[in-house]
């Protein structure tokens, strides 16, 4: 447990409209208040839900929840904010918690986070940036495109950016109303969007958050999002669409080849630039496999590198729909069609073709190379959160945590490679303020062979309040008898094998 800073007295009966007054905000109208004490809350958060740490099992949690809306002028939006301030305890810090998919974090994504949250003796909040509290997190279908040719940018604008910067002006105003004292911390956490809103933060807002645990982002917004849907532009291209059995059996058989590499047969890949496995070796010329491809990611015609793509050993087939990178459907008579992502086709339908009805189930190269090219010069300075720049964050005192999956299907994590490597270029000193832990075998955000970072959150903590630097941080294996710990290695370092040592935790960093 976080010891607490907080010395003063709290008075859940100060949980009433009357106790809170609305910051002033350059270009926004508050159109309403309202706030609501809730006792006994009790909620179990699996791993996943609660950002950066570990699953927590809320019992009885009591807070003040305020629901407040309130509108950009002249933007015909409306942003909703809650913060939770807990009433029986507060560890004196406010803790945000981002959002993932298409969601800034309400309705539906940060809840478990706040929950959990509140349960540990944070203050926290949450927005839906204007996107609607029935909007769902798979896609913006219905805020996208209100009309053909005309995507929202003003929407677009509150998701990137400027519900960031409010909805902490905000949850910091009323924590310090409620309590008498401000917050002696402020706090910002997030995996995937709510890893690419943390960014943003960082590069955007430099003085807003002490700290920053901002894993698996989604940053380098354009290239990754076009890029997310490449599997989907090859299927097109060859007219090949392989159930998720085939797509399946290349990725065991390529965890078969490298997984030995690290030095220990684990099924984890801790060292995937090691593994050059071709799978048209494996399968010979039975069938057409686009996806080998796609594992090296997109290439422009004269073979210049678009984006990245995962490693060989992440998931590519059978999760959700919508959300799976190489997704099929494939009916009785053993006939397969594209089931395209939606989590990524709707970028380029919506926001940058502009058309609801497109169709891009088929693509010429020169196709997708214009629709790159276009997401960049449109979108780039709203949501590209690729500014590599973060002198003012460091300047501001800033600390930075991502860990990022080796196995992430989704976000490529080449791409915080890059983009690590270009900060970096910057500052040769980010190791003190900006630190970039990949997880080897671990999926997007949470999940798969490879060990979790429950620790990564309260790491950012040591380090922001006791100046501890997170040498490495510890990831704790889920779901295996037995359990096992590793460390996961600070950027540039790599996470290698004692083989002196023969356990399954004994992993240094090299
Ligand atoms: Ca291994």
């Amino acid at each position: 447990m976080i010891a607490s800073l907080f010395n003063g007295t709290i008075s859940p009966s100060a949980c009433t409209a009357d106790t809170f007054s609305l910051p002033l905000l350059p270009a926004i109208e508050f159109l309403s208040l309202e706030a609501n004490l809730v006792e006994n809350l009790t909620q179990n958060v699996p791993l996943g839900g609660y950002p950066n740490h570990g699953a927590v099992n809320v019992t009885g949690a009591a807070f003040c929840n305020i629901s407040t809306v309130y509108t950009h002028l002249g933007g015909n939006d409306s942003v909703n904010v809650q913060v939770w301030l807990p009433t029986d305890t507060w560890n004196g810090r406010l803790q945000g918690i981002g959002g993932s998919g298409w969601s800034a974090g309400l309705p539906g994504p940060a809840l478990p986070g706040m929950a959990a949250a509140i349960s540990e003796g944070y203050a926290t909040y949450a927005t839906d940036a204007g996107l609607g509290l029935s909007a769902s997190p798979l896609t913006p279908e219905t805020w996208a495109l209100p009309e053909e040719g005309k995507p929202n940018m003003r929407l677009l604008e509150n998701l990137a950016s400027d519900s960031l910067y409010e909805g902490a002006a905000i949850a910091k105003n009323f924590t310090a109303a409620f309590y008498a004292q401000p917050a002696r911390y402020s706090y910002f956490s997030g995996c995937s969007q709510g890893g690419r809103q943390g960014m943003m933060l960082a590069q955007r807002y430099p003085d807003v958050f002490d700290g920053i645990a901002a894993a698996a982002p989604g940053i380098n917004w354009n290239p990754f999002v076009v890029g997310g849907t490449y599997p989907d532009f090859l299927m097109g291209l060859y007219s090949a669409y392989p159930p998720s059995c085939e797509i399946a059996a290349l990725t065991a058989a390529a965890i078969e080849a490298c997984d030995g590499l690290d030095g220990l047969v684990d099924g984890v890949i801790s060292d995937p630039d090691a593994c050059d496995f071709d799978p048209v070796n494996l399968v010979g010329t039975a069938i057409e496999c686009p996806d080998f491809k796609f594992w090296d990611g997109p290439r422009r015609a004269n073979n210049s590198r678009m984006w990245y793509g995962p490693y060989p050993d992440a998931p590519l087939s059978g999760g959700s729909p919508g959300i799976t990178p190489i997704g099929t459907i494939c009916s009785a008579n053993g006939t397969c069609a594209m089931d395209p992502i939606t989590l990524f086709q709707e970028w380029t339908r919506l926001f940058i073709l502009k058309n609801s009805t497109a169709d891009t189930s088929y693509l010429s190269l020169a196709e997708y190379e214009n629709i790159v090219d276009a997401a960049a010069q449109d979108y780039d300075f709203i949501i590209g959160t690729n500014n590599p720049d973060l002198s003012a964050f460091r300047q501001a005192g800033g600390k930075l945590i991502t860990y990022h999956g080796l196995a992430d299907p989704l976000i490529p994590p080449r791409g915080s490679e890059e983009y690590y490597k270009r900060v970096t270029a910057l500052d040769p000193n980010v190791h003190d303020f900006y630190r970039l832990f990949f997880a080897p075998g671990l999926h997007h955000c949470h999940g798969g062979p490879g060990p979790y970072p429950d620790t990564a959150f309260d790491s950012l903590i040591q380090w922001v309040e006791n100046g501890v630097t997170p040498d490495v941080l510890l990831a704790t294996s889920v779901g295996t008898e037995p359990v096992f710990q590793r460390p996961l290695c600070p950027y540039p370092l790599k996470q290698t094998y004692a083989q002196s040592l023969g356990g399954v935790g004994d992993f240094t960093c090299e």
